[in-house]
């Protein structure tokens, strides 16, 4: 007779410690006030009677039952998609070390008939027990807040009906997977675009701040018609809109820069020697 706490034990353990790795990397994210790739971490061990249900599917002993390899589940639920793969990077990465991969489940490529979507990952764990070092089969899961909303409301639905669904039912969740597809494609293009817009000003920042020190350099240099030139320009095209001002200030800059290297050799070395003059370095 199986003495379930005694077995269940290095699992809860595990379950346990990984939970805390994971929510570990999110903190550590949310410390530097990055966007974390994980959301948040939830963990359990199967309750009794659907471990015993599954070791009868699988046709399992009571010797053999530690080879069913989801008693222990860690969920990992992300905002984005492209957070999904950031996270499997993060246990592969892990592999050999305090982990050992046994399998991948691509279930958001390859969709499950029910249209459930998700990336399984399961993997070999060590426990340090009181009887020495043991192995267990842990299932990460991983998945969006859409993907984990649908597959818990799915998951309570066909727990509650116990046959199986009927198939204008079944047909209905698919459609709802469909539709969690979709929003899930559409809030990575949204977060893809915010991405991209803030790069954008970024650089338009970087540049526009390279053409003002450029400019005062020129001043300082004694360049003051090329200065006042370069500087006409630049207002006139910062006081524009659109996509085509960030090429003119790229333009602008590169120009300032040209012009600055022709009339005056290397700039840094002119800038280094009026420094000196000025600080009397140079007699
Ligand atoms: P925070 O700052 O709230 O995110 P525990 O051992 O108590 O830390 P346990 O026992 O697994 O963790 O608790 P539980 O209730 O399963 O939830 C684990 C973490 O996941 C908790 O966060 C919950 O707030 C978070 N969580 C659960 N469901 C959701 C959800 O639907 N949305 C969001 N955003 N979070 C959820 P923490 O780790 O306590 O910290
Ligand atoms: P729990 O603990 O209640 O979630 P099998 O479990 O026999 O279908 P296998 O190969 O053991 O097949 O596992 P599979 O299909 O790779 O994934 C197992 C777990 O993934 C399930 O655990 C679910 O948590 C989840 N899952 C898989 N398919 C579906 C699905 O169609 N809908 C939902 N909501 N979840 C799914 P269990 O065993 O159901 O247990």
């Amino acid at each position: 007779m199986i003495r379930w706490s005694e077995f269940l034990m290095p699992y809860e353990t595990a379950v346990e410690e990984l939970k805390n790795k994971f929510k570990g990397i999110r903190n550590e994210y949310r410390k530097n006030n990055e966007h974390s790739p994980i959301e948040f971490v939830v963990g359990r061990v199967k309750q009794i009677p659907s471990i015993i249900e599954k070791a009868r599917k699988l046709g399992l002993t009571e010797e053999n039952l530690d080879q069913m390899d989801d008693i222990g589940g860690l969920r990992i639920i992300c905002q984005f998609e492209d957070d999904i793969y950031k996270v499997v990077d993060m246990v592969r990465i892990r592999d050999g070390m305090d982990l050992e991969i046994v399998l991948e489940k691509h279930y958001i490529k390859e969709v499950k008939d029910s249209g459930y979507r998700s990336y399984h990952i399961i993997i070999k764990y060590p426990i340090f027990t009181i009887e020495g070092l043991k192995f267990v089969f842990l299932e990460i899961q991983i998945r969006t807040m859409a993907m984990n909303f649908w597959a818990t409301v799915e998951h309570s639905l066909r727990y509650k009906y116990k046959e199986a669904l009927p198939e204008h039912v079944a047909e209905k969740l698919r459609s709802t997977a469909h539709e969690v597809y979709l929003l899930d494609k559409e809030m990575q293009e949204i977060r893809d675009e915010i991405i991209s817009a803030q790069n954008l000003f970024m650089h338009k920042s970087n540049t526009i701040s390279q053409i003002l020190g450029n400019l005062t350099d020129m001043e300082r240099m004694g360049m003051l018609d090329e200065a006042t030139r370069f500087r006409d320009a630049f207002e006139k095209i910062n006081a524009r809109k659109g996509r085509d001002m960030e090429e003119d200030l790229e333009a602008l800059s590169l120009a300032i820069k040209q012009s600055m290297n022709i009339e005056n050799g290397s700039l840094k070395e002119e800038l280094q020697q009026l420094e000196e003059k000025r600080t009397g370095n140079i007699l």
